[in-house]
């Protein structure tokens, strides 16, 4: 791996920084006129997200565990290659290895909209051994500017059939969960995994207890309506026809460990997924790409 002087020095530009943060993981901050974001190598995990004028798009848990082999709680988690428990084998990370995997720095620049990129990657190499399984090469290419979009690319480099399911686990900060509102899943079917029960979406999603709710068959852009902020969260994507909302509330809260017990009133999650029918098989040398884009608009 390379060090943080060394990733300057080949990645680095008057708008990208590498350091070490006060937790002692290698960063990167991406820092252009219309945006500012952090990634951390530990998981390839965007933690931040700030428009310029605006208050962080992204959520962190002020709890978060900040070291290597643990997930981070907040800002954009890769799940891969399984979302969730693993299909078979119980003592399997919640939610794959990808988000406590230290991901290499492969490429990064400026693109001609003005925004700025950071691309890292994960192979076979740098997983821990007892994850090892088909040859693969999984990319990260973060691009910022006004949007924030984040792609996550799978390539099945394997002489075999790769099958995963993957989210881009995004946490968003939000003045007050009872007073949000989410659109664009009317009409929509889902599976609200605390009962384990098919329903429909009828209107807007609102929040008044613990929500885990894995919608399918859905390409759509979801808006996050946030009076207390005064803005709309903008989620649209591509590679993907499922989505996840969540909410742990009080309960739950208090049962995770890297989870403030009342911070539940300012996040959600409204996840980018190839979760349940939309898992997703590569046959050999194919590829496919997962990307959430987060726009924030402001006085509305
Ligand atoms: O995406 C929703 C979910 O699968 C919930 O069931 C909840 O467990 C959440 O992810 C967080 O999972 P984690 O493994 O990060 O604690």
């Amino acid at each position: 791996m390379l060090t943080v002087q060394e990733l300057n020095q080949e990645f680095g530009n008057s708008e990208i920084r590498f350091y070490t943060d006060s937790h002692g993981m290698a960063c990167a901050e991406l820092n252009n006129p219309m945006a500012k974001a952090e990634i951390a190598l530990n998981g390839a995990h965007v933690m931040s997200f700030i428009p310029k004028g605006q208050e962080p798009v992204l959520w962190m848990s002020k709890k978060s565990y900040f070291e290597s082999g643990k997930p981070i709680r907040g800002g954009i988690p890769i799940c891969w290659p399984w979302f969730g428990g693993h299909p078979c084998n119980s003592d399997m990370p919640s939610h794959g290895f990808a988000r406590i995997s230290v991901w290499e720095v492969v490429a990064s620049g400026n693109c001609e909209d003005g925004a700025t990129f950071l691309e890292l990657a994960l192979t076979p190499g740098l997983i821990a051994d007892e994850f090892k399984t088909n040859n693969f090469l999984v990319k990260l290419r973060v691009e910022v500017s006004d949007k924030l979009s984040t792609a996550l690319i799978i390539d099945n480099c394997s002489d075999k059939d790769l099958s995963y399911s993957a989210a881009l686990h995004s946490y968003f900060n939000i003045s007050d969960i009872a007073n949000i509102k989410i659109s664009g899943l009317d009409g929509k079917a889902f599976i609200d995994t605390l009962d384990d029960t098919n329903y429909v979406q009828h209107g807007d999603i609102t929040f008044a207890a613990e929500t885990d709710l894995v919608y399918l068959d859905t390409e759509d852009t979801c808006i996050i309506d946030d009076p207390g902020f005064k803005r709309k969260i903008k989620v649209s994507k591509t590679g993907s026809c499922s989505a996840v909302v969540w909410n742990p509330w009080d309960a739950k809260a208090q049962r995770m460990p890297d989870f403030g017990d009342t911070e539940y009133h300012k996040m959600v999650c409204v996840e980018t997924t190839n979760a349940e029918n939309d898992a997703r098989t590569l046959a050999p040398n194919e590829c496919h790409t997962l990307q959430v884009i987060i726009e924030s608009e402001t006085g509305v």
